[in-house]
């Protein structure tokens, strides 16, 4: 059992006065404020945005605001715990949905904080990172590693709309992020890394004395191959969800340092009870239907609807229909730190 700690109020109030003015303060009160019992509580409260009543207002913002005036035309998904405007819908996670319409291009800049793209809807988008031109297709998932040079581009005709996610909060948290901004890049006149030397997983270019491999060298995964792949590891998995982790090639480690992408199929009336797990999470809907359970709070989604999660949340996931969801998290953090964990239900 935990000791009942000490109050603030039972210090004589000339003793307060007297650390106040040292710039001190007893950490008896406030200890569990920092360290509760057994497990964290979290601020974040689970959340739910459906597309269909962001799209319009994401249009609306092409007409109020020239992409000139905006540099990135983002609507932020706050946390309900934290309130609309803050700029994070986890504790570790900032997810936005960028609008850019066609002819339109996003300037060039490389920040600290690592975003990753989940297309959403529309043809004809890019992004260009480090000259590596990425054609962005509904489901594909495009990584903007920190310190990479970024610009968008559109060449289609109808609006483009994406999620982004960035481990934004932690940088912010550090007192770390920051932006240097130039014009828009000189793009390679080449197919990106997965149609050419990541073309077939499994294979990857051969390595010869000398050979320096990139620290990202593949920076699209294109929902296509993740779909199949989903497809097949359902019809073997004996009614285990299918699951899949977005793996750096080269390395099989996590796509990028701190944030991790796990996509997931679930059958028409399938249910999944995962383990609470010491992680936060947003949930993308590519396709389909269901509903999840949050720590008693239910959640209706649809496609490309996205919802979140707090560190250790319950989550009971039914799918009405065939669905396919992509999990973002921070588990490669947590890795990092070496606190990851998972408890059974
Ligand atoms: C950013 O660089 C982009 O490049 C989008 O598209 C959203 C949110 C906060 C900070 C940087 C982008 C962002 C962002």
């Amino acid at each position: 059992m935990a000791p009942k700690l000490g109050t603030l109020e039972e210090l004589p109030q000339d003793y307060r006065d007297a650390l106040s003015e040292a710039g001190v303060a007893p950490l008896w009160p406030m200890m569990r404020n920092v360290l509760p019992h057994d497990a964290p509580r979290p601020v974040t409260r689970p959340g739910h945005w459906d597309f269909e009543k962001l799209r319009p207002l994401l249009l609306k913002a092409g007409e109020l605001t020239p992409v000139e005036k905006a540099e990135r035309r983002v609507l932020v998904l706050s946390d309900p715990g934290r309130g609309t405007g803050a700029m994070q819908a986890t504790s570790s996670i900032y997810i936005g949905m960028q609008l850019l319409l066609p002819g339109e291009t996003a300037p060039a800049h490389k920040h600290t904080p690592s975003a990753v793209r989940i297309i959403v809807e529309g043809k004809g988008g890019y992004t260009v990172v480090d000259g590596e031109k990425l054609p962005m297709e509904e489901g594909d998932l495009v990584l903007t590693p920190g310190g990479e040079w970024h610009d968008h581009g559109h060449d289609g005709n109808e609006p483009v709309i994406w999620l982004d996610a960035l481990d934004l909060p932690l940088f912010v948290y550090l007192e770390g992020s920051y932006a240097i901004e130039s014009e828009l890049q000189a793009q390679r006149n080449r197919p990106d890394a997965s149609q050419v030397e990541y073309r077939a997983s499994g294979l990857a270019p051969a390595r010869r004395a000398g050979t320096q491999i990139r620290r990202y060298p593949m920076m699209r995964y294109p929902w296509s191959r993740t779909e199949e792949a989903l497809r097949e590891m359902a019809r073997y998995g004996d009614g285990e969800v299918a699951e899949l982790d977005y793996v750096n090639p080269e390395t099989g480690e996590d796509v990028l340092p701190t944030m991790g992408f796990t996509a997931m199929m679930l059958a028409e009336s399938q249910k999944v009870s995962p383990p609470r797990r010491s992680t936060s999470a947003v949930f993308h809907v590519i396709r389909g239907s269901g509903t999840t359970t949050v720590d008693g709070e239910t959640i209706a989604w649809k496609a490309k609807g996205t919802f979140s999660a707090p560190v250790f949340a319950a989550i009971d996931h039914q799918a009405a229909e065939e669905s396919f969801l992509v999990q973002i998290h921070d588990r490669p953090l947590q890795e990092r730190l070496r606190y990851y964990e998972e408890r059974p239900r």
